[in-house]
């Protein structure tokens, strides 16, 4: 915005302006007394824009969407008190992804605050609530501002920390009273001035890498989420393909990857693809690019997971590092991945015998990766043919977002080669996810078609942001896959408790979808078979369709209790008919540590 003069300009105009300049300049936002005169500010400068949720939580699941879609800071804007404590779902959503948001929350004024008074009453002020030291262990950085200036120096500070090394969340908590205060035009110009909004940190030691495939037979690279982050998905899978290395992803990688090509092996994990994790099992090197390797990776026993291999990890965050301490199988570096872009292709020596493996690695794909197919009865609806049909009918350029639970899974499971963009909240991954993440995401790519699937447990977590879409206009897609039922937690009950499907079943009810749709606007379709699907014609704006599943529809495959990444449910092949190259006992808690290659 141009400002004909900075005379009367308050602390809320400077968050408006800035916001602007540096932020997705679209807000997300439930408005309340405390941020009142922030609204307002947004409401007034043209440069800014704003969009009503109907809970807050919302609001910053789809300001995370903002950064996936755009590389720009998603920005809400919250009363204090119900208002911010609601954003924390959504913040830890951002947090545990890495994904850059600011958070600006409204305090009530200083002379009737606790912190201001000193005093360690609960509450001084209406609504007065402590969301700074809240948020603190699921933000970058969190503070409490008594002054404009204070304000100017932590708009700044927050946009540089959550864009720089392992990006984040931010929060800047503001008094009602920061808001009113008029701005000098020094503390204006400082604030606007230009400055470095990022940091790049330590840059790939090659030498390390060339060193580490050295002596490899069997190279691998896992190439994880961070390199989407750092912006390099594209290169790193150039590189490998360059030096003939088979690669695995992981879901926050999957969706940026060309996975139609001869050295992509699938992606890795519990519910990953049996080529991948047979790879993961029978590499004696793999190299590790921007991955958590958390326990959805490595199954919930760590040494079971490549035991006989040797890992070297590149990680932008030393802590992530840390866990690998004690664990003399692995190496690390704390690099900023973001450097692969600048050296893409260095001499790294060609591992012995490696079209040996390469040619292994095809000859199993046939075998192994023949597809998934749920366990259902004839004529029931298949998840994983269903995912399937919708997915041979998305348009170009298509944003899908994924929820929780067995829908999640399914939908990355068949997730095959095409153009469109798909994510989730994959650390959180809190139920009720992808609805408002869907929308933040039509909101800054109008242009772009946008599909939401969302389980009927999901969806009832943040239904009522069904009236977001119909207010905004929003034409997103929102296939419920509807197994009446919280499915993968009965999977994992019908495997430990006898099948006992206590508030998953028992306890636990949907609603008539169809009801819903019509009490909101939307248009409804329901879809029992294969057929239907395949024959369904959308009308012009938002859709529901519910696609009614068998509610014990399974995910397949899967890891249970116990089991190594190469022996996924259903148990298909026996153990010694997979030609691993290293002698694994039969269950991981026999793993002595000790044994060696088998030949
Ligand atoms: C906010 C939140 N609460 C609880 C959970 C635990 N949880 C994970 S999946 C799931 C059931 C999801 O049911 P639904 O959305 O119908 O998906 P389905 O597994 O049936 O496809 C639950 C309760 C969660 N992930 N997030
Ligand atoms: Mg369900």
């Amino acid at each position: 915005m141009k400002y004909e003069s900075l005379n009367g300009l308050t602390g809320a105009d400077l968050i408006s302006a800035f916001v602007e300049q540096h932020c997705h300049p679209s807000v997300f936002l439930v408005t309340g007394g405390a941020c009142a005169f922030i609204v307002d500010a947004l409401g007034r400068n043209v440069g800014t824009s704003y969009v009503c949720f109907q809970h807050e939580q919302a609001s910053a699941m789809a300001a995370d969407a903002v950064w996936r879609l755009t590389g720009k800071l998603g920005v809400t804007v919250s009363t204090s008190g119900p208002g911010s404590t609601n954003l924390i779902t959504g913040i830890a959503c951002s947090w545990f992804d890495s994904i850059p948001s600011l958070h600006i929350t409204g305090q009530v004024n200083d002379e009737e605050s606790r912190v201001a008074l000193g005093v360690k009453a609960r509450q001084v002020g209406f609504q007065e609530t402590d969301i700074v030291s809240m948020v603190t262990s699921i933000t970058k950085y969190a503070i409490q501002v008594h002054s404009v200036d204070e304000l100017a120096d932590a708009l700044r500070e927050a946009v540089t920390i959550a864009k720089s090394h392992r990006m984040g969340p931010v929060l800047v908590d503001v008094p009602m009273n920061v808001q009113k205060q008029v701005v000098s035009d020094a503390i204006w110009n400082r604030t606007m001035a230009p400055f470095t909004s990022s940091t790049v940190g330590a840059a790939i030691d090659w030498q390390q890498i060339d060193l580490f495939f050295s002596e490899a037979e069997r190279p691998l690279v896992i190439i994880g989420g961070g390199t989407f982050l750092a912006g390099v998905t594209k290169n790193t899978q150039k590189w490998c393909e360059d030096n003939g290395f088979p690669y695995v992803a992981t879901w926050s990688s999957l969706p940026h990857l060309d996975r139609s090509t001869s050295l992509y092996c699938g992606s890795q994990g519990v519910y990953g693809s049996r080529l991948a994790n047979w790879a993961v099992q029978s590499a004696d090197r793999i190299l590790v690019l921007g991955s958590r390797l958390d326990n959805r990776q490595r199954t919930g026993n760590p040494a079971a997971y490549a035991p006989y291999a040797k890992l070297l990890v590149l990680d932008v965050d030393p802590e992530e590092l840390a866990k690998y301490r004690s664990n003399e199988n692995y190496e690390v570096q704390s690099v900023d991945l973001s450097s692969w872009a600048i050296q893409i292709s260095p001499s790294t020596h060609l591992p012995k015998s490696r079209s040996a493996w390469t040619d292994t690695l095809a000859s199993r794909r046939l075998d192994l990766d023949s597809g998934t197919s749920a366990s259902v009865k004839e004529g029931e609806l298949n998840p994983y043919q269903a995912v399937a049909a919708f997915q041979r009918n998305f348009p170009n350029n298509c944003i899908v977002v994924a929820d929780t639970g067995a829908n999640l899974c399914w939908v990355y499971q068949v997730y095959g080669p095409d153009d469109s963009f798909l994510f989730t909240a994959a650390g959180n991954s809190s139920m009720g996810y992808s609805l408002p993440a869907a929308i933040g995401a039509k909101l800054v790519r109008p242009g772009s078609p946008v599909w939401c699937f969302i389980g009927d447990g999901g969806l009832q977590m943040n239904v009522q942001e069904l009236q977001t879409i119909v207010h905004y206009g929003l034409d997103i897609v929102i296939v419920i896959l509807n197994n009446r039922g919280y499915g993968i937690i009965k999977q994992f009950q019908d495997a430990y408790f006898e099948g006992r499907h206590e508030a998953t079943g028992h306890g636990y009810s949907a609603p008539d979808f169809g009801a819903i749709a019509s009490a909101y606007g939307i248009s409804y379709r329901q879809v029992t078979s294969l057929e239907e699907i395949e024959s369904l014609e959308l009308p012009v704006g938002p859709v529901m369709i519910d696609v009614i599943l068998p509610e014990g529809a399974l995910i397949t495959p899967k890891i249970e209790m116990d089991r190594f990444l190469h022996d996924q449910f259903p148990y298909t092949t026996k153990i010694s008919d997979l030609g691993l190259p290293f002698a694994y006992p039969t269950r991981p808690s026999e793993l002595s540590g000790t044994a060696g290659p088998t030949a």
